[in-house]
């Protein structure tokens, strides 16, 4: 059944410009574009959409990377698209991310990971939603 997700290409990806090489990736594993705009988060904005992790010791270090330069979140569709995305994207440690998954490829270190993936469908709804109004989707 077709489900959507949220990614973020992270500062990391923008500054390195791969961009580029990540989307056509995504479009090649069969995920539709549904909507992109490119922001630059608010600290914030960024606390906000990782409050989740706001009692880890990586937290605050996140809170910067994620402000450092400009996003590009994009909501995605696909048949098991959230789940789809975390296969292709990888582990959140690139040391430890199979071969030939974004993260192996494109990541710089455990928190410059190159890309983001909603969790769960859950988390994929408040996450689009916190990027993208309905009507932008429809
Ligand atoms: P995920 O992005 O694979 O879902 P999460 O555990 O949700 O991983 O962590 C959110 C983000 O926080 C990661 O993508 C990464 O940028 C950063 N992060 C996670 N664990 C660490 C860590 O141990 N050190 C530094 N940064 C981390
Ligand atoms: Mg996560």
């Amino acid at each position: 059944m077709k489900q959507r997700t949220l990614t973020i290409l992270k500062p990391d990806t923008v500054a390195r410009r791969n961009c580029g090489a990540i989307i056509a990736r995504l479009e090649q594993e069969g995920f539709e574009i549904l909507g992109a705009r490119m922001v630059r988060l608010s600290e914030e904005q960024a606390m906000a959409f990782y409050a989740v992790h706001k009692d880890k010791p990586f937290y605050r270090s996140l809170v910067e990377f994620m402000t450092s330069g400009p996003v590009w979140p994009m909501a995605l569709e696909r048949d098991n698209a959230i789940e789809h995305l975390r296969l292709v994207m990888g582990a959140t440690d690139p040391a430890k991310a199979a071969p030939g998954t974004i993260r192996q490829q494109f990541a710089s270190s455990i928190e410059r990971n190159a890309i983001h993936g909603s969790d769960s469908p859950e988390n994929a709804r408040t996450e689009l939603a916190f990027f993208f109004s309905a009507v932008e989707l429809a």
